[in-house]
């Protein structure tokens, strides 16, 4: 489809065809910008990228999910922050690899991770650009240096002060496993995630909110992070342990110390996570997601009414853990569930959400996934 839809609307075949995946966060969130370690999968819906050469050094991008339209610069106008709006993440992979890229391109793109859900569909956008590129020009980055090419991008060149988890997830992911991802040196270890073995699923809630303080309050959680590492004189929250963080507690504004508990304890709740998985514990891998819910909220101040509701509600329904997942303020929630208690559930948390005046939310489940790949 891509392919001959690619072919109609620039009157040749692309030259390379990418994929790359939307990510969940089983545990370890809003650590990443920490040095912190993670846990995400990649999720089934991916994005799609058709790419080709052109000789000039025009750049001409359109979307499946916009029919009609193409949005259209050069490659000597890229520069951060100014042109487009979706398509700036984008011509911001483009932008970040700079001279390796130095002819214009045709670009049609698929998105199918859900918009606004909390799944990271903007890094898919990007990983599946960047992946492409990446072979397209012949620089072949080791998949670690293109996810920072690829958050550089955000950075950069949208704007976004996002950590290192959503591109790296989308870039390293393998089937079947979630990836413990070290956020200081993109080192990772595959974590085999079987919960269909255990007769379990992980059941994702798009509460479809988005509260507008998703904007500022994720830099000003990182700015808090930022200037509660440096009063403790250490290079990120990661270098600290809760003992540690007690004890200085003085130094810090009781805002930044309620920040740094919950990015200390999150990253702690990581490792052990691996551990119970290694022994396919997954009532404690449910207490722990639960715990981080609560730390979210509470100490993170990050949740909002409907994430609460939903976890809250799984939690009445024989859920064993669940928690808010991604920035926050909005997007999705995870709940562990025996898949017998899944429908049900389901059915409660649609009801919960009805009964609160709430828009009705959205059900996912998804195996581990892998990671972007060029597939044409
Ligand atoms: C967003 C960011 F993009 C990630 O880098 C990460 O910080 C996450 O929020 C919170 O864990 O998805």
């Amino acid at each position: 489809m891509l392919h001959s839809d690619f072919a109609a609307l620039f009157g040749h075949a692309p030259e390379i065809i990418s994929e790359a995946p939307g990510r969940v966060n089983l545990i370890g969130e809003h650590v990443d910008y920490c040095d912190g370690f993670v846990m995400p999968f990649a999720i089934n819906d991916r994005t799609y990228a058709a790419i080709s050469k052109r000789s000039d050094r025009n750049i001409r991008i359109a979307s499946a999910q916009r029919p009609g339209e193409i949005f259209e610069t050069s490659l000597d106008q890229l520069s951060a922050n100014q042109e487009g709006d979706w398509e700036r993440y984008i011509l911001g992979v483009i932008w970040a690899f700079e001279k390796h890229i130095n002819t214009g391109l045709n670009i049609l793109v698929d998105g199918g991770v859900a918009l606004g859900a909390g799944l990271s569909s903007s890094a898919a956008l990007e990983c599946s650009i960047a992946v492409a590129l990446n072979q397209l020009s012949e620089v072949h980055l080791p998949l670690p240096q293109l996810a920072r090419l690829a958050q550089r991008a955000e950075n950069e060149y949208v704007g976004v002060p996002c950590g290192i988890m959503d591109q790296s997830v989308s870039l390293m992911a393998q089937a079947g496993s979630a990836l413990l991802l070290d956020c200081r040196d993109l080192s990772t270890v595959q974590i085999p995630l079987d919960l269909a073995s255990a007769g379990l699923e992980l059941l994702i809630i798009d509460t479809r909110a988005h509260h507008a303080l998703v904007d500022g309050g994720y830099a000003e959680r990182r700015a808090s992070c930022e200037s509660a590492a440096k009063k403790l004189g250490i290079k990120a929250l990661r270098d600290c342990s809760i003992t540690e963080l007690e004890a200085a507690r003085i130094k810090l504004t009781e805002l930044e110390y309620m920040r740094a508990e919950h990015v200390v304890n999150d990253i702690e709740r990581v490792h052990s996570c691996v551990s119970h998985l290694k022994e396919n514990d997954f009532i404690s891998v449910g207490k722990i997601l639960t715990q981080s819910h609560a730390s979210l909220r509470d100490r993170f101040e990050i949740s909002c009414p409907e994430l609460d509701l939903a976890v809250d509600t799984s939690l009445a329904n024989k859920s064993l853990g669940g928690r808010m997942i991604g920035g926050g303020f909005g997007g999705s929630a995870i709940a562990l569930f025996e898949v017998a208690d899944i429908e049900p559930a389901k059915l409660a948390i649609a009801a919960a959400f009805k009964a609160a005046g709430y828009v009705e939310p959205r059900f996912f489940t998804s195996l581990p996934s892998s990671g972007a790949a060029v597939i044409a």
